[in-house]
């Protein structure tokens, strides 16, 4: 593996084209993947994986799935892309929409950066203001208003605020503690008149997993529609992974806008914004708001997006995915309770975050970078060693797919254990 990112960083700026991938928060030297299939991977060297990382979130049926591979070359046999409208947009745009009624129009990118850059410029062009607020440690991609005290990548690699972002544009991002009411109500009553949007991940997942509060929710909710700023939900970790319906649909909380990626594109590249109708028809070509892309809905991303929420969308799949990620977190944490490790945990739908620390109720960003990153470092090689394939950031959030059995789950606590006791004896 070393051969391969040496080899890699000849040509790629630290051997990867995303930085999160390249274990400079865990050090040592990346698992380069072969193949992947249901819930394992393979490296390159046929070594195999419990992967719990899931392309950062895409893979929630598990990867390789026939039917996905199935859908992707019968449309690709058709050709692979035209920049010409095709019914797979208009398909998968009717399946959104079903599944998310605050979705009322959509508009298909390329990844959840252009969804977030591009719903923060329409926001701005409908309200005619600037100021956009966002919460510290959440993460929604690498556009230059939004990396302002970010999550994700940036936390991981302590570079929060990005060399490269003007001042003129940061000063325009108004960043604000998550969870925190007193903050947020204070802000509106000094700059309300004046705020386009405000972005938020209702669960963040890029500080690992902290879910908003209902009561700072329904607040922000309430504060946006008396001052006419445009709440946007980033879901595009949390939709259709934490409840077919999204945070949105578990808070029960219609934001104006939601931004989505990652399971929307089943694998591939596909991100897109959408929302209340009148905010949606100020976008390009109906509006004067600007958007575009060359790849924007392209029918193989497309079948392989639709697919994916047409095969979540049967009974019970998020009380079973629901149901083993509870087993794996209440497993790992009497495990590690048993060892004398401190333990917490966060778990949604199909997602979850381990926390060590002493504290019980990990709801802010200050109290996550409280937690003891060694024993997460020591706790993840460990386990990486043991063929289980966590996040190389303590920092992320942890998937799990349908593809996991009770096997797997069982196995991973076992090797959680092994890992608590390493911790312990202080290695
Ligand atoms: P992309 O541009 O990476 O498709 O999406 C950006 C984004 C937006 N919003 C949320 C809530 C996100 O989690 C993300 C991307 N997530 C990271 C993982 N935390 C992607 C992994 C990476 O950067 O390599």
């Amino acid at each position: 593996m070393k051969k391969l990112f040496e080899e890699a960083k000849q040509r790629l700026p630290g051997g990867v084209n995303s930085p999160v991938r390249a274990f400079k928060a865990v050090s040592g030297t990346p698992v380069f993947i072969k193949k992947a299939s249901g819930a394992y991977l393979y490296d390159s060297e046929g070594k195999k994986y419990i992967d719990y990382v899931g392309s950062w979130g895409p893979m929630i049926l598990g990867h390789a799935h026939p039917k996905i591979i199935k859908a992707i070359s019968e449309t690709a046999k058709c050709g692979l892309s035209f920049g010409a409208p095709t019914e797979i947009e208009t398909k998968m745009a009717n399946k959104i929409c079903d599944l998310m009624p605050s979705i009322k129009k959509i508009r298909m990118v390329n990844s959840g950066t252009e969804a977030a850059m591009s719903a923060i410029r329409l926001a701005r062009g409908y309200t005619k203001r600037d100021t956009i607020v966002k919460f510290e440690g959440c993460y929604h991609g690498h556009a230059d208003s939004l990396l302002v005290k970010a999550g994700s990548g940036a936390l991981t690699l302590g570079i929060p605020t990005s060399p490269g972002v003007p001042k003129d544009f940061a000063k325009h991002t108004v960043t604000l503690t998550y969870n925190d009411i007193a903050q947020l109500e204070e802000t509106f009553k000094n700059i309300g008149n004046k705020i386009a949007a405000v972005i938020i991940e209702p669960m963040a997942g890029n500080m690992s997993l902290v879910p908003g509060g209902k009561k700072f929710l329904k607040v922000l909710k309430n504060l946006c529609d008396k001052n006419d700023s445009i709440l946007i939900f980033d879901e595009v970790m949390t939709g259709f992974r934490v409840a077919l319906g999204g945070a949105q649909s578990i808070f029960d909380i219609t934001p104006d806008l939601t931004i989505l990626g990652k399971i929307i594109g089943g694998g591939m590249p596909v991100g897109a914004f959408g929302g209340k109708e009148d905010i949606m028809n100020y976008i390009a070509p109906d509006g004067p708001v600007y958007q575009a892309g060359t790849l924007s809905g392209n029918p193989v991303a497309m079948c392989a997006g639709l697919e994916t929420l047409n095969l979540i969308s049967t009974d019970n799949f998020f009380e079973s995915l629901e149901f083993k990620t509870k087993k794996l977190v209440e497993g790992i944490v009497e495990k590690a309770n048993k060892i004398g490790v401190p333990l917490t945990t966060n778990h949604a739908g199909g997602m979850f975050g381990l926390f060590f620390t002493t504290e019980k109720n990990i709801d802010s960003f200050e109290k996550v970078m409280g937690c003891n990153k060694t024993h997460y470092n020591i706790f993840f090689h460990c386990m990486l060693e043991k063929g289980i394939y966590l996040a190389p950031s303590s920092f992320e959030a942890g998937f799990i797919s349908a593809s996991h059995s009770q096997l797997d789950i069982e196995s991973t606590i076992a090797a959680a254990k092994d890992a608590f006791k390493k911790i312990k004896n202080g290695s």
